[in-house]
């Protein structure tokens, strides 16, 4: 075992010349990395074989974490650090005259996940790992994770992310363990004395081949397992060339169709894209992940199937991984021969489901017929599940009857896939307080009705090993410094900051610290952008997703009404600002890659105008990614949580940036309101509609945006200047955003909000000139961010759906 800078270098230097056949001299900071994954790796690998050989003996309840997305980031750093190496590794590289960011650097971002559901996940198996609880996770290995950005003329342009250009140092492919999953063909029905049998035939047979990522937990022995799974044309070939297809050309193509499965992630966040590879990922996911779970089951524990609930807990990210019901039942019934009944107590007490959005657009219902075609079996147990709700419904619930077409599963030639993971699971979760409220009330009332036991709140988390320990070093030596390390191992302990609020030499302490973080922030600006940034400045950070609920467009208005203040007033005195805006959009989302573009137009102009003497720069970091994220976020003054009320079920960047000693400029939406409920209103810029009130504009047609627009100077000339050119030549650049805004009635209340939004940005402008008062709201609420811990969620899930404990390796 490694313990010292010394044996650190001279293994690496040993892994180069023996594993790599590269003399260190001659040694590219690659193969230093690559040298250096290895070693990581070998240390883990004890661990990794005692974690699986511990959980088999003590036969111990597990849980699988099904997940069609794993935003994993860069493991490097992160499993230097579980293993105590970290600073040892730093001091290693920088005697080997290497700067330890740049050989970190060369690991390719694991970006096999969109936005925060992926990260929610990777964050989880952090946490689950270090709190020593059997849970792992289950996900596909996608050859291209989300698409690279870059700004071409202002507009955004996607490139393949071909991360596994270069071997993945982390993952083990385990090819003896590959499961064949099938797909088309027809079913063929048999009565055997009034006991039916279905028989599955002319099916398409993909391999599933799964590549091991071993998850570290944080300096104790456990190793958890992350297992992604790869499509792969069957090893049995002879079967295509055995039937009538013998064509080579027709095989190269039928190879081909087969890996296509597990070829890219689709880069829509929030939103639902009916295609048919997208329902082969699902079920490609879902019937390999649950094939081996079984295997497993079966080979070791030895228990009859009706103990399975007791041993294993399925939680399903959202219902894209949701088709584990009827596939669990498949098994059930057609390869063990259990009832319907048996197989349908099982799978209700082993699947659990957890809801991410109440976004109409994000809801995921397959065509009848598509499901049919692809998945003809299951087809028909999804049906038999349906008709069998239905009926106990008619029957149980009279007073239901006459809802039964809105509860149903299967209506109006669709499946809904909701509706399927709610009957088929023992537990349903939303991701913050009000998304769960807003689910009993509203989006499930009926369901809330139906199965009241089964709804609960676990309000997300995040990593603060990654996100502050991490990402954060000199923030993290600070609060060491002050009320000494337990907080690393119980988070909630960072609230023994509250007593150094007023204490004006750790006020001082925790300002230099930013400082210092934005002083390095502002290379990265410099160097990736060419734009130069006053670190005393404020740095507004709007990091996330581009999508109209979230308001980039809001910010960005706003940014355009200081700038023509500015114009007339040069003079005017208002704090500096830097607007740093992160944000990848759908490719096939129109508006957002306009709002995009409007950005980029809009800090072009405010960033060469001498008029407004750098009083305020707009800077668009291209590529928003997880490594740039733990960039920014420690460099951020103000957080901007923004979204339209009740459109954004919880959020995490909001937590990453609050626990990094940004404040919250937010809306009461997701967890924003447990944020604020924590630190108090007076230690965060809370404005905007509430939930209640833009449901309630939602119920009664909308507001009417053009009575703003017609009575609001400041709105007017910002949304004419999208149309009259100011941007640019072409006058009509923006007129989409301009039409969506007015004639689609304002659907995410810009223009209702901008009043509450700027008097909030006039008071951060206020209150930033009051150094010492800023930083007593900041520590305040980095002392309060212990409890956006996703340990702290991650306990929640293990007692109170799962049922699991933890087991010391
Ligand atoms: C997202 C929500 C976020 C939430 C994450 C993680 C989807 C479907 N939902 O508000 O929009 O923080 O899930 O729960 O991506």
């Amino acid at each position: 075992m490694i313990m010292t800078a010394e044996s650190m270098k001279e293994a690496i230097v040993d892994r180069l010349e023996t594993t790599l056949g590269i003399p260190f001299d001659q040694a590219t900071e690659r193969d230093i990395y690559v040298a250096l994954s290895t070693l990581v790796k070998e240390q883990v690998s004890k661990n990794w074989t005692r974690t699986t050989q511990t959980y088999k003996k003590q036969q111990e309840r597990q849980v699988y974490y099904f997940s069609m997305e794993f935003l994993l980031g860069r493991l490097i750093e992160n499993n230097l650090l579980n293993l105590g190496l970290l600073d040892v590794c730093n001091e290693a590289l920088q005697e080997l005259d290497f700067v330890p960011e740049e050989i970190y650097s060369q690991e390719h971002d694991a970006g096999l996940g969109n936005g925060g559901l992926g990260r929610l996940a990777a964050c989880f198996l952090d946490s689950l790992a270090s709190l020593e609880l059997p849970g792992h996770g289950c996900g596909i290995r996608y050859k291209y994770g989300l698409f690279r950005q870059r700004f071409v003329n202002g507009h955004q342009v996607e490139l393949p992310d071909y991360w596994l250009k270069e071997d993945y140092a982390w993952e083990t492919r385990r090819g003896e363990q590959a499961v064949e999953v099938r797909f088309g063909g027809t079913v063929e029905m048999n009565d055997n004395d009034g006991k039916l049998t279905f028989h599955h035939k002319d099916y398409e047979t993909v391999l599933a081949v799964p590549y091991d990522v071993p998850i570290v937990g944080y300096q104790n022995k456990t190793v958890n397992t992350l297992r992604l799974w790869s499509a792969e044309s069957s090893s049995d070939d002879f079967n295509f060339f055995g039937s009538d297809r013998t064509d080579y050309y027709n095989y190269l193509e039928y190879k081909r169709s087969i890996e296509q499965i597990s070829e890219f992630l689709y880069p829509d966040d929030s939103h639902f894209e009916g295609k048919v590879l997208r329902l082969k990922q699902q079920y490609f996911l879902v019937a390999a992940g649950l094939k081996s779970i079984l295997r497993s089951y079966k080979k070791k524990l030895g228990l009859p199937l009706s103990s399975l609930p007791e041993k294993i807990k399925i939680q399903i990210n959202d219902t894209h991984p949701s088709l584990v019901v009827p596939e669990l039942m498949r098994i059930l019934l057609d390869e063990e021969g259990l009832t319907w009944e048996e197989a349908w107590e099982i799978t209700r007490k082993t699947v659990a489901y957890t809801n991410h959005t109440t976004l109409s657009e994000a809801l995921e219902t397959w065509p009848t017929e598509m499901v049919r075609d692809l998945l003809p079996r299951i087809f028909m147990i999804i049906d038999e599940i349906n008709e069998r709700f239905c009926k106990g419904l008619w029957f149980d619930h009279p007073e239901l009857r006459d809802q039964i077409p809105e509860l149903a599963i299967i209506a109006y030639d669709t499946i809904r896939m909701a509706h399927l993971a709610i009957v088929g699971s023992f537990s349903v979760n939303g991701v913050a307080k009000i998304h769960t409220d807003i689910l009993k009330k509203k989006e499930m009332k009926m369901f809330y009705s139906l199965y009241p036991q089964k709804f609960n709140n676990k309000t997300n988390g995040i990593t603060h090993r990654r996100w502050l320990l991490h990402a954060n070093p000199e923030l993290s030596a600070a609060i060491s410094e002050a009320i000494g390390d337990k907080w690393i191992e119980h988070p909630k302990n960072l609230i023994g900051l509250l007593r150094y609020v007023d204490d004006k030499s750790f006020q001082e302490k925790i300002d230099s610290v930013k400082r210092y973080n934005k002083q390095q922030f502002a290379k990265i600006i410099r160097d990736q952008t060419g734009i130069i940034v006053d670190d005393h400045s404020i740095f507004d950070v709007h990091i996330k997703r581009l999508h109209g609920y979230k308001r980039q467009l809001l910010n960005i208005f706003h940014i355009i009404y200081l700038y023509n203040t500015l114009r007339e007033n040069p003079s005017l005195d208002i704090t500096p600002r830097t607007f740093i805006f992160g944000a990848k959009a759908a490719p096939g989302y129109h508006f957002a890659k306009q709002v995009i573009k409007l950005i980029i137009s809009v800090a072009d102009m405010i960033n060469s105008d001498p008029l407004i003497k750098n009083k305020i720069k707009v800077v668009f970091m291209e590529n928003y990614s997880v490594s740039l994220a733990e960039k920014i976020i420690p460099a951020a003054d103000v957080s901007e949580q923004i979204s339209t009320a009740s459109k954004e079920a919880s959020g995490t960047g909001n937590m990453k940036l609050m626990m990094n000693g940004a404040l919250t400029l937010g809306t009461l939406d997701g967890a924003n309101i447990e944020i604020k409920d924590m630190v108090g209103k007076e230690n965060s810029f809370i404005f905007g509609l509430s939930a209640d009130e833009v449901l309630h504009y939602y119920n009664h047609g909308g507001y009417v945006a053009r009575d703003i627009y017609n009575t609001d100077d400041r709105i007017r000339t910002v949304m004419d200047q999208l149309i009259n050119g100011f941007f640019g030549s072409d006058e009509m650049e923006f007129k989409d955003i301009y039409y969506n805004i007015l004639s689609n009635n304002d659907e995410y209340f810009v223009l209702k909000d901008f009043d509450s939004y700027e008097e909030a940005q006039e008071l951060v402008d206020q209150t930033y000139r009051n150094r010492s008062k800023w930083m007593q709201m900041s520590i305040t609420n980095i002392a309060h961010s212990g409890k956006f811990s996703s340990d702290r969620t991650i306990s929640e899930y293990a007692a109170e759906i799962w049922g699991l404990r933890s087991t010391t390796v």
